[in-house]
């Protein structure tokens, strides 16, 4: 893109975001947008009012850089793995699919969920086996920027890991303790 241009759009972007986050210092509740570059963010569907989400654990090749190219494990075709955007209030159902050679669980590291939904194999739920599928389903009740990852330590290693943001459903002045 001509850099001019390319200028142009950084600084129109810029004060789009500063107009946002001017209208949370407000509490006017727009929530704020959050973009993972090169990475994508995990489609749903809604089915009942529940958000539904399909996770394929898999091995991947991520190019890192220019001309290097890294055999990886990661969850839809990248490493890391999409990102989650959902909203506080929300409950989400997340169908995980093991595409694997071995054994593996989808722990959602900071969120406070029935045991039996954390993703830690051998203490709240069986280990996933290759081509097996679990389906999670949890009310979310906090707001941040959280993750999953595996609950095995090699498998976060190589590259199994994605961001999980949860939106403030209500913004009010009190409850704001951002960065202003
Ligand atoms: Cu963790």
């Amino acid at each position: 893109m001509n850099k001019r241009r390319s200028f142009f759009r950084s600084l129109l972007e810029l004060g789009t975001g500063a107009a946002a986050l001017a209208q949370v210092a407000r509490g006017q509740g727009a929530p704020v947008p959050v973009q993972t570059p090169d990475i994508g963010d995990l489609p749903f569907t809604v089915d009942n009012g529940v958000k539904v989400f399909h996770l394929v654990a898999e091995p991947v090749k991520q190019t890192v850089i220019p001309g290097r190219t890294f055999d990886l494990w990661g969850f839809n075709g990248s490493a890391p793995g999409p990102t989650i955007q959902a909203t506080e209030g929300d409950r989400i159902r997340i169908i995980f699919d093991n595409h694997l050679p071995e054994a593996t669980g989808i722990h959602w590291h900071g969120l406070e969920l029935p045991i039996e939904m954390d993703g830690v194999p051998g203490i709240g739920q069986d280990l996933v086996q290759p081509g097996g599928r679990f389906t999670y389903e949890f009310p979310l009740h906090q707001n941040g920027t959280f993750f999953y990852h595996p609950h095995m330590a090699m498998q976060e290693m190589v590259g199994m890991l994605g961001g999980f943001i949860i939106h403030r459903r209500r913004l009010t002045r009190r409850r704001w303790t951002g960065i202003f």
